[in-house]
């Protein structure tokens, strides 16, 4: 039977009850369980899943593509093993967050040192893990769009594309900056992301949008760090109550931009009514359609939005979290199909 996207949507475990195969899909959804370091508020690990299940209530029709649902998306088997490898990682990784808040020296010898050194390698592999599976489809032509988990899992996808891209740049939406070295002694932190990713020589711009949570430390790499272009959340508000339109702000973010961008899309770059149970949640941030409209000027621009991620969605007692995550999730798509 044909695909009737005015129907109801089958639970067939691909991402929109859309009926398409790996094979003929071009775009490929990866969901990534992971949030091991998660220093607030845990949960993250729960989003794919909570994700997958708001994105059968969804309905199709898109304004920034026609016939959206004829966009050939499949959806990558859930890995129950990233599931209980992240269970049993979170609980030592808390235990060592907890250590530190009180007081304690995860880098002095002895019991702690040598589980944060376990927790470290793991990820390590983990990551690697996350990295090939994403090599793997794009070899086959696909583009993929990785389903967090906290920020960390970021790093697999974008050293993915940078082997790809030679000159690809990170559009980076988020009330964080993630430049910190080493949060709480854990190398891959979600809090460390764009620091790692941002040493990858490939990766030629990083341009973050939103941020109004971030350190001194991360200000004076900022100022820099010639690569790194910040638009800060405040900024953003002034321009705009000065009367420059989000149209013009657009054009200056996407002047950082080069041809390949990449879309690290942390869901509390949002004004957190858009995502209330999120890890971190900050207020201020980025409206819905500003964020889509964002997309959208890329991709006038003659730019390419050739994968992205979308990072810490947390679902809460009701789908709330979940039903912005699968339409940011299906509007990325449909911009990563205008290729
Ligand atoms: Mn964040």
């Amino acid at each position: 039977m044909p695909f009737d996207p005015s129907e109801v949507a089958v639970k067939n475990g691909n991402f929109f009850g859309f009926p398409y195969s790996i094979q003929e899909s071009n775009i490929l959804l990866l969901m990534v369980p992971w949030d091991v370091t998660t220093s607030y508020r845990d949960g993250t690990s729960n989003g794919p899943q909570a994700i997958l299940g708001a994105s059968y209530q969804l309905d199709f029709f898109s304004p920034y593509k026609e016939n959206a649902w004829e966009t050939k998306v499949a959806t990558i088997p859930f890995r129950s093993d990233w599931l209980a490898l992240n269970s049993t990682m979170r609980m030592l990784a808390k235990e060592l967050i907890e250590f530190q808040e009180r007081g304690g020296d995860v880098h002095a010898p002895g019991r702690e040192s040598d589980l944060l050194r376990k927790v470290n390698h793991a990820s390590a592999e983990f990551h690697l893990q996350v990295q090939e599976e994403v090599e793997a489809a794009l070899h086959h032509g696909k583009v993929v769009l990785t389903i967090g988990g906290d920020h960390s899992i970021s790093y697999g996808p974008i050293r993915a594309y940078a082997k790809k891209y030679a000159d690809l740049s990170i559009l980076h939406l988020d009330a964080h900056a993630d430049l910190r070295v080493a949060y709480e002694g854990f190398h891959h932190s979600h809090a460390s992301i764009m620091h790692l990713v941002a040493q990858f020589p490939e990766v030629t711009s990083l341009v973050q949008v939103g941020l109004r949570d971030v350190s001194p430390q991360e200000i004076a790499l900022i100022a820099t760090e010639e690569k790194i272009h910040s638009f800060f959340d405040w900024q953003l508000h002034q321009a705009r109550s000065s009367g420059i339109s989000w149209k013009e702000q657009c054009a200056a973010i996407i002047e950082k931009l080069g041809k390949h961008v990449y879309v690290s899309f942390d869901i509390d770059g949002l004004d957190p009514r858009f995502c209330p149970n999120t890890g971190t949640p900050v207020p201020g941030g980025l409206d819905f359609n500003d964020t889509l409209y964002l997309f959208q000027q890329v991709i006038e621009s003659g730019r390419k939005i050739v994968g992205a991620d979308l990072v810490e969605v947390a679902p809460g007692k009701d789908e709330w979290d979940a039903n912005v995550g699968a339409r940011i999730a299906y509007q990325l798509c449909q911009f990563m199909s205008l290729n």
